[in-house]
């Protein structure tokens, strides 16, 4: 159905797509902006195309330029990666109108899920629970204030083109509401286009937990356990792992076939990942639905011992999903995310030149990444330059583990999150599990 993918991306996700691809002998075509001549996911690409200069916005996410390139190339499937066009139903649409099988869900799916209001009704109507609030689209404040004083107070006024974080506002009381749902409103309208929201309950210290899915679009939707996604600044997640320490079997068991359920009432095709809140006592709520393939995938592979691009290029291709039981997790993984910026400066941006790179090693240990020493990390995109992964046999073990890989890992010329995770990993409550999405908020880094 296809032999040549092109992956529109670059980085760490661009080089992890074509090894999958190789290994399975598909050929594969990069893209790249002349800010990325040098990345490694240009080198390893059966072939490459320059799409534009370093801007995002004349590179990555000219959908004109990657159909030209893939139409040049003969390029006959298109893996998105995460971010750029990952989650854009149009892309999605233009690759199937030029005969061009997108590594994704359809069109119709990731607009859906891309309508954080009416993706949290349709799984409301799968069954899937979801936060108390309005029920969908709130038109005016009047409406909205009536809501929340059936709700109570505080609630959630969220932007339905939003998703992520932007667009959302804590309403403290009645008196707060109106300049609130007009400041969410004007600020969606502005940056999406599309001044919509609606309302919920605010669930206070919510941990944010996810179940990754893989559809094969013919109704089956296998889940592969949760990843622990807490650990996270300003909305950019530093740390994930898998299992998490607050789930245990009967909450994995309703949180995944919640997901499942979920999932199958749209016909999902493709890797997935399905959101929750959970608050103090153990109870879920559905958040967002992510129709791609994430940063964090790579934790789920260590505990599931699977390869999730591979999935989804078999499900691309229509290879059924002969086992839809949940998967068999085992061990414990850790993920943490190994970004260009200086922690003891806010995690301001670190972009330049990388002079002594040596990666960790050792059993259970995994690094993807594509710098190398005397890479230039350009200041264009996100900062993140590598992942590292590490597998044990329990969460203590992969504590320790990823204390010694930490150690290991050597990267001169550039600021990076190392020490960050350094002291993180040895924090007491981290260790214990005991931490929510609002952990980082009050931990204390100290001068090193
Ligand atoms: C919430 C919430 C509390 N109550 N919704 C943030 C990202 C977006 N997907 C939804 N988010 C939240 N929604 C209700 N009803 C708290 C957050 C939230 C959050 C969620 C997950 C991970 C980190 C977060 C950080 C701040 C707020």
């Amino acid at each position: 159905m296809f032999n040549k993918v092109l992956i529109a991306n670059r980085g760490e996700i661009a080089l992890r797509i074509i090894r999958t691809c190789h290994e399975m002998g598909l050929k594969t075509v990069a893209v790249y902006s002349t800010a990325d001549a040098d990345s490694l996911h240009v080198r390893f690409a059966d072939e490459a195309v320059c799409i534009g200069p370093p801007q995002s916005s004349e590179s990555y996410l000219r959908t004109d330029r990657i159909i030209a390139a893939a139409e040049v190339t003969g390029a006959d499937a298109v893996h998105p990666g995460y971010g750029f066009l990952s989650e854009n139903a149009e892309f999605s649409a233009i690759c199937a109108d030029h005969g061009i099988k997108f590594i994704g869900p359809s069109p119709e799916t990731i607009r859906l899920m891309g309508d954080k209001s009416l993706a949290k009704e349709t799984m409301a109507a799968a069954g899937v629970p979801t936060v108390p609030g309005s029920e969908g689209v709130v038109e005016t404040v009047e409406e909205g204030i009536k809501i929340a004083r059936g709700i109570g107070y505080p609630v959630m006024v969220k932007a339905s083109a939003g998703g992520g974080g932007r667009g959302m506002r804590l309403v403290e009381s009645e008196n707060d509401f109106e300049k609130q749902y007009r400041t969410a409103s004007n600020e969606a309208d502005a940056a999406f286009g599309d001044g919509s929201v609606y309302i919920e309950k605010f669930v206070e210290k919510p941990r944010h937990v996810e179940i990754q899915l893989l559809g094969d679009g013919k109704g089956v939707v296998k889940h592969f356990g949760e990843r622990e996604c807490s650990i996270q600044r300003r909305h950019q997640k530093l740390v994930e792992e898998s299992p998490s320490p607050i789930v245990d079997e009967g909450l994995r068991k309703r949180m995944g076939e919640a997901a499942v359920r979920g999932a199958e009432a749209v016909n999902y095709e493709g890797a997935g990942t399905v959101e929750f809140l959970v608050d103090a006592h153990g109870d879920f709520y559905f958040m967002e639905m992510n129709t791609r393939i994430q940063v964090e995938h790579p934790v789920t592979e260590e505990v599931a011992d699977c390869d999730l691009v591979q999935y989804q290029i078999l499900v691309a291709l229509g290879e059924g999903i002969t086992n839809p039981d949940p998967a068999q997790i085992e061990g414990h993984a850790i993920e943490c995310r190994i970004n260009a910026e200086n922690p003891f400066k806010n995690f301001s941006p670190s972009p330049g030149k990388i002079i002594n790179f040596h990666p960790p090693g050792g059993h259970g240990v995994r690094v993807d990444t594509h710098v190398y020493a005397n890479y230039v990390i350009p200041p264009y995109y996100d900062s993140m330059i590598a992942k590292l992964i590490v597998r044990a046999k329990n969460r203590n073990l992969a504590i320790k583990k990823m204390l010694r890989a930490l150690d290991e890992f050597i990267i001169t010329g550039v600021h990076t999150t190392i020490p960050f995770h350094m002291q993180l990993l040895r924090n007491e409550k981290f260790i214990e599990g005991d931490f929510d999405t609002t952990f980082l908020q009050t931990f204390k880094l100290e001068q090193d």
